[in-house]
C-alpha cells in the first residue's frame, strides 16, 4: 500500500465581493417593490408581505461579513435578484472548468508537478453546470492532464469524499497523482429573494493535489486516514433536475433552488459531526485533543465554535480552528479546503490536523493529516 501526501493546494477567488450592507440594501429594495406590486393581495390577505433583511442578523446568526461572486450586478439588481452569466458556446470552456483550472494550476505550481503527470481529475462539487460531458474531463483536457477524470457530487462534503476516493486509488496503486477540484458557483443555485438564506453562499474554486509519497517532490501533509458517512435528510434539498421538463409548473418554483430548514440542520448536524470526529480519531488510535488544527466546513461560526470546543474539550484558539466564512461565506464543498490552503502554516513536523466537511445528504467527511 502506497502512502499518500498532499503536496499542493490552490484557491481561485472570484473578482467581486458583496458586503452584507450591499446585499441587504438590494434585498430590501426588492422587498419594497414586491410588497408594492402585491399591495392589493396583501391587503386581502391572499399574499403574505415580505420582510426586510438585516446585516446585524446575518452577522449574529452566521458570522458572515461578505461573499465573493463571479458577477455582482445581476444579484444586486432588485428587479433581477440573480447573477447574469452569458451562455457559452460549446467550444468555449464552461465556467466551472475555467475556475477549476485556475485553482488546479496554483496547486500544481506549489507541488512542482506537470499537469501531464496527473492521472486523475475529480470535479467534486454541489452542482454541475451540465450533465455531460463531465466538467472533470473538460478540465483534464484544458490542463493537458493524463489518465481519467469524472464528476462527483456529495454537496458540501464533495471535497472530503473526493480526497478519500483519490487517496484510496493512490494507496491501491491504480493512480499516482490526483487533483480534487471544487469549483462552486453557488450564486447560480441560491435563491437570492429568500430572506432566510440569501446571505449564506459565495463562489470560489479550490484544488488539492494528492500524490504517492514516494514520488512527491514537495510533500506538505501525509494523509493518515479518511472517514466518510451519510444519513438521509430532506432538510437541505434542491429539486431541480433532469426531469424538470416532464413536471408541471416548473417556471419559478422555490424548490428549484437551494432550500433548507437551517435551524434543524444546525441541531441535527452538530452531534453527528462531533460523534464522527471522535469515532475517526478513535479508529486512528489518537485522542481528539492531539489535533493541533481543525479545518472545518465553513457554514456558520457558532457551529464551528461548538464543534471545536466539543473536539478539543476546551475553547479552541483562533489559530487552532481558523474560519474563512467571514470573507467567503459558505462556499459549500470548498470551505474547509480554503481554510486548509490559507491556514496551513505554523505547524511542526509530526503535528496532526483534521479537515472536516458536513452538509446536505446529510454527509460528513473527515481527513486526518500529519504535517511533514
Ligand atoms: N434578516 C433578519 N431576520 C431574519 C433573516 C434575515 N435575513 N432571516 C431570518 N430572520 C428571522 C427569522 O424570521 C426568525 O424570526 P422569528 O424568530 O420571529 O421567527 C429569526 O430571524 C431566526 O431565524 P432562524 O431560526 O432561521 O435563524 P437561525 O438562528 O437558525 O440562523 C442560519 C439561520 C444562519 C441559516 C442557521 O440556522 C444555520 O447556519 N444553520 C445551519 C445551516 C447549514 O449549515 N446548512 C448547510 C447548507 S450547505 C450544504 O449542505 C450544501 C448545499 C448545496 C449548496 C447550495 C448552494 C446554493
Amino acid at each position: 500500500m502506497k502512502n499518500v501526501v498532499i503536496s499542493g493546494t490552490g484557491v481561485f477567488t472570484p473578482p467581486y465581493s458583496i458586503s452584507n450592507d450591499e446585499l441587504v440594501a438590494s434585498f430590501n429594495a426588492y422587498v419594497d417593490l414586491y410588497n408594492a406590486e402585491h399591495a392589493a393581495e396583501i391587503e386581502a390577505g391572499t399574499v403574505a408581505p415580505k420582510a426586510h433583511s438585516s446585516s446585524e442578523f446575518i452577522f449574529a446568526a452566521s458570522g458572515i461579513e461578505r461573499r465573493y461572486v463571479m458577477e455582482k450586478d445581476g444579484i444586486l439588481d432588485p428587479t433581477r435578484m440573480c447573477p447574469h452569466y452569458a451562455p457559452r458556446a460549446d467550444d468555449e470552456p464552461s465556467m466551472m472548468a475555467e475556475i477549476g483550472v485556475k485553482a488546479a494550476q496554483e496547486a500544481l505550481a506549489m507541488a512542482d508537478v506537470d499537469a501531464a503527470d496527473v492521472d486523475l481529475i475529480l470535479c467534486a462539487a454541489s452542482n454541475m453546470e451540465r450533465a455531460y460531458p463531465a466538467m472533470a474531463v473538460e478540465i483534464q483536457d484544458l490542463l493537458g492532464a493524463g489518465g481519467f477524470a469524472f464528476d462527483m457530487n456529495v454537496a458540501c462534503s464533495s471535497a472530503t469524499f473526493g480526497i478519500q476516493t483519490a487517496t484510496d486509488m493512490i494507496r491501491a496503486g491504480s493512480i499516482k497523482r490526483a487533483l480534487v477540484l471544487c469549483p462552486e458557483i453557488t450564486s447560480g443555485h441560491l435563491e437570492w429573494r429568500d430572506r432566510d438564506c440569501h446571505f449564506i453562499f459565495g463562489d470560489v474554486a479550490t484544488a488539492v493535489l494528492l500524490e504517492a509519497k514516494d514520488i512527491a517532490q514537495n510533500p506538505q501533509f501525509e494523509v493518515l486516514s479518511t472517514r466518510c458517512a451519510t444519513q438521509f435528510s430532506n432538510n437541505i434539498r434542491n429539486n431541480n433536475g433532469f426531469l424538470r421538463r416532464a413536471h408541471d409548473q416548473m417556471d419559478d418554483r422555490r424548490d428549484m433552488q437551494f432550500m433548507q430548514n437551517g435551524r434543524k440542520v444546525f441541531k441535527e448536524v452538530l452531534p453527528l459531526v462531533a460523534k464522527h470526529i471522535a469515532g475517526h480519531m478513535e479508529e486512528e488510535g489518537q485522542d481528539p485533543t492531539a489535533l493541533k488544527r481543525l479545518w472545518l466546513h465553513q457554514a456558520n461560526k457558532s457551529m464551528n465554535d461548538y464543534i471545536g470546543k466539543k473536539v478539543l474539550g476546551r475553547e479552541p484558539k483562533p489559530e487552532e480552528q481558523p474560519n474563512i466564512l467571514q470573507d467567503y461565506a459558505n462556499t459549500s464543498s470548498a470551505g474547509s479546503i480554503i481554510a486548509f490552503a490559507q491556514h496551513g502554516e505554523g505547524l511542526a513536523p509530526g503535528d496532526l490536523g483534521l479537515i472536516c466537511s458536513f452538509g446536505a445528504g446529510y454527509s460528513v467527511g473527515s481527513v486526518v493529516l500529519e504535517k511533514l
